[in-house]
This record gives C-alpha cells, sequence and structure tokens, in this order.
C-alpha cells in the first residue's frame, strides 16, 4: 500500500537531519521514498534492520532513517555488510551505495559478495558520475558524456552493474529509472525477502554534477531522457529475436529495465549456519566425525 510522504517521514525519518543535503531534482530522495514504503508494506522490524552505506550522496542514506546504521568508508559498503550479517543472521541488512562506491573502488567486493551470495540487499543509485566529488567519470558513464575528468566526452565503455550481478549469480537483480515508482517499491521488497544476494539499481537524476553538463540541468529533461533511453527487457529481447533492421538499430544505446533475474539459491548465512551446526560440540561423536 502506498503512505503518504508525510507519514512515512514521521514513522522513519530523523526530524534533526533535516533539511537533506541532496540538490533539487537529485533522484536520490526518490530512491530513500519507494526504500521506506518497500519497508512499510513489508512492516520490518527497524529494530532488526540494518543499513549499511559507503561514502557519496547516496551513501547519506543510512543516516536518514530511525535504525541502526553504518556510514563506512568508500567502496567498503559490502565488506562491512557482509560483517554484519555474518555476525547476526537474524538481522535485515540493507545497503545504499552508488555506481562509483559499488562498480567504481568497491567493484571486487561486488564480485565477491555476489559469489558468496550474502543475503543482504544492495540498493544501488546509478547517477552515470561520482556526484558528491562533483562529477568525474564513473564506471558507469555513457559513452560520449562529459564530466570534469572527460571534457571532450567518455570514450570508455561503460559497465553494467545488473548484467553483471546476474552473470555472477546473484539470485535477485532488478534495474529501474526512478520515474517508475511503483516497480522499485516492489523490487526491494522482493530483494529484502529474497534469501541471497539481492541486487535493486535504480537510475537517478543528478542535476549538479551530472546533468548541468550533459543538456540534464533540469528535472524535466531528466526524467524524459529516462523516457527516451530505457527499455523493458522483454521488449528488447523481442526486437533482438524478431524485429526489423530498424528496430533492432533502435536498441543501440538503449539501457534494460525490468526483472534481470529471480532464482533460489543457498545464501553464505545459511550455508555458514549449516556448517556450525554440523561442527556443534554437544553432538554425540560419530555424527561430528560423519558431518
Ligand atoms: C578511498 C577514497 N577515495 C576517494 C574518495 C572520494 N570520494 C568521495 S565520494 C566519491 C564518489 C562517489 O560516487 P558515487 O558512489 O557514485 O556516489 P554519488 O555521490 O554519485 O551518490 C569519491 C571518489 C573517498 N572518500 N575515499
Ligand atoms: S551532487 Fe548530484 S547526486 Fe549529489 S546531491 Fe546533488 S544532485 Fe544529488
Amino acid at each position: 500500500m502506498i503512505k503518504d510522504a508525510e507519514t512515512l517521514r514521521n514513522k522513519y525519518l530523523r526530524d534533526a537531519m533535516f533539511p537533506t543535503i541532496f540538490c533539487d531534482g537529485c533522484g536520490i530522495g526518490n530512491v530513500l521514498q519507494y526504500t521506506l514504503w518497500a519497508i512499510d508494506n513489508l512492516g520490518l522490524d527497524m529494530d532488526r534492520t540494518v543499513f549499511v552505506s559507503g561514502i557519496g550522496c547516496s551513501s547519506r542514506l543510512p543516516g536518514y532513517i530511525k535504525a541502526d546504521g553504518l556510514h563506512t568508508t568508500h567502496g567498503r559498503a559490502l565488506a562491512f555488510a557482509t560483517g554484519v550479517k555474518v555476525a547476526n543472521p537474524d538481522l535485515t541488512v540493507i545497503v545504499f551505495t552508488g555506481d562509483g562506491d559499488c562498480a567504481g573502488i568497491g567493484g571486487n567486493h561486488f564480485i565477491h559478495a555476489i559469489r558468496r551470495n550474502i543475503d543482504i540487499t544492495v540498493i544501488a543509485v546509478n547517477n552515470f558520475t561520482y556526484g558528491m566529488t562533483g562529477g568525474q567519470v564513473a564506471p558507469t558513464t555513457p559513452i560520449g558524456s562529459i564530466t570534469t575528468t572527460t571534457p571532450y566526452g567518455s570514450a570508455e565503455p561503460p559497465f553494467d552493474m545488473s548484467e553483471m550481478a546476474k552473470v555472477i549469480g546473484a539470485p535477485y537483480v532488478a534495474r529501474w529509472p526512478v520515474t517508475y515508482p511503483y516497480q522499485p517499491i516492489k523490487s526491494i521488497e522482493a530483494g529484502v525477502q529474497k534469501r541471497g544476494f539481492a541486487f535493486v539499481e535504480l537510475f537517478a537524476p543528478c542535476p549538479t554534477a551530472y546533468g548541468r553538463r550533459n543538456k540534464l540541468r533540469n528535472i524535466e529533461q531528466a526524467w524524459q531522457w529516462y523516457r527516451d533511453h530505457v527499455i523493458l527487457l522483454d521488449d528488447y529481447e523481442r526486437i533482438q529475436r524478431f524485429g526489423s533492421a530498424e528496430e533492432k538499430r533502435s536498441l543501440v544505446g538503449k539501457l534494460k529495465i525490468g526483472v534481470f533475474q529471480d532464482v533460489e539459491k543457498r545464501s553464505f548465512t545459511d550455508a555458514l549456519e549449516e556448517q556450525i551446526a554440523s561442527l556443534r560440540v554437544d553432538k554425540p561423536e560419530p555424527e561430528r566425525q560423519a558431518a
């Protein structure tokens, strides 16, 4: 059920933290709102939920929420989140990370957290840039984009974080732009309920550091850009298989959105618990040896 912003703010956010650091038109506020809607729909116990982040504008989010949070070091959110979950598997662990934090400096942690299938939900805010430090090129910056470090346009092919999460084997992967309110909420809910690594990537505009250099300075331009550049996974696959040559050409530069993966897989914490149970000293000796 969708709740109004005032109700969510009073219930979940720290008053003392307002006003937020976010610029006008920044999509990080939408990400926070969708997360709160999902949490409220699931009825999560906030005393048993921990929010973890790295460094960046998006990584400021745990500080706004009335719950335990860890605002850690750049790129290390997943390492800290792994520690929290392993230390207390009963906790629900939600990570906020930026595209720089997750795919740049934190890229190695990203790969290995997925490989282990640690049972956490990662909400990655992809604004195509390093927002907090003024708009440098990121591993996700689209080709041709102007950034402070690519003044003539980025020539680097970008990383696709969701495709990567899917290929490495994350059991839940979904991607949406913040212009779609319903689907991100449902994906965050699905991610939190999944036993294992859930990755929800949300495209969110950064008008200040990225937008003003790329003719996306205001919210209408940014939201229109998403309308023009995203395509549902099913439509993408249909056109690739059955589309005309012209339709296939129209796929160039399009960003796929939708649920990329939704499968069941034994999580790292479940595997650890089974191992610990098999080693318990109160078991009869033969059983311990057999295990
Ligand atoms: C070890 C380290 N290197 C570099 C920085 C500088 N730094 C702070 S935030 C940031 C990039 C953040 O980008 P992203 O994760 O995409 O978050 P956004 O600000 O765009 O939300 C960088 C490089 C840092 N804080 N620590
Ligand atoms: S710099 Fe960009 S990402 Fe950071 S708060 Fe401003 S608009 Fe948002």
